[in-house]
């Protein structure tokens, strides 16, 4: 069964608890649970996984080898700065959907440049929780169109 990894980055497991005005008050365990309805309705295995560590989310991308075959990431801040994720997802090759709740274009200049866009298929942002689904279905039609 094909399968997808979904991995937050720093400080999104505080999602629903501070901020609503930005990021909503839909906790990160409710959008899990969006999702993985979501995948079983879209015939897909899903890993859903969160951390506030770079070098973990390196690690994480690095294990995806092998075990996933598309990757959705909200890097979190770590999309303004990484190239070490960036250099992840190139060296692993796995067809990578960069994601954001916020619309990260209307917001501060720092966050208008993502290293992350340079080697992902498309990005998706601005649509809050519903983003996270939405790139569900996106990676299911891309990885359909190319088997
Ligand atoms: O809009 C997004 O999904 C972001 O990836 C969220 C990041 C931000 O640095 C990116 O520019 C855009 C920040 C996540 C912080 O999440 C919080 C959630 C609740 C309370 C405080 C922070």
């Amino acid at each position: 069964m094909t399968s997808i990894l979904i991995l937050n980055g720093p400080n999104l497991n505080l999602l629903g608890t501070r901020q609503p005005e930005v990021y909503g008050t839909t906790t990160l365990g409710d959008i899990e649970a969006q999702c993985t309805e979501a995948a079983r309705s879209l015939g897909l295995t899903l890993a859903f996984a969160q951390s506030n560590s770079e070098g973990a989310m390196v690690d994480m991308i690095h294990e995806a080898r092998g075990t996933h075959d598309g990757l959705i990431l909200n890097a979190g801040a770590y999309t303004h700065t990484s190239i070490a994720l960036m250099d992840a997802i190139s060296s692993v090759g796995i067809p990578t959907i960069e994601l954001h709740l916020s619309n990260i274009h209307a917001r501060e200049e720092f966050r208008h440049t993502s290293y992350i866009a340079k080697v992902a298929l498309g990005v998706i942002c601005g649509f809050g929780a519903h983003g996270y689904t939405l790139a569900l279905q996106a990676m299911a039609n891309h990885l359909e169109a190319t088997s």
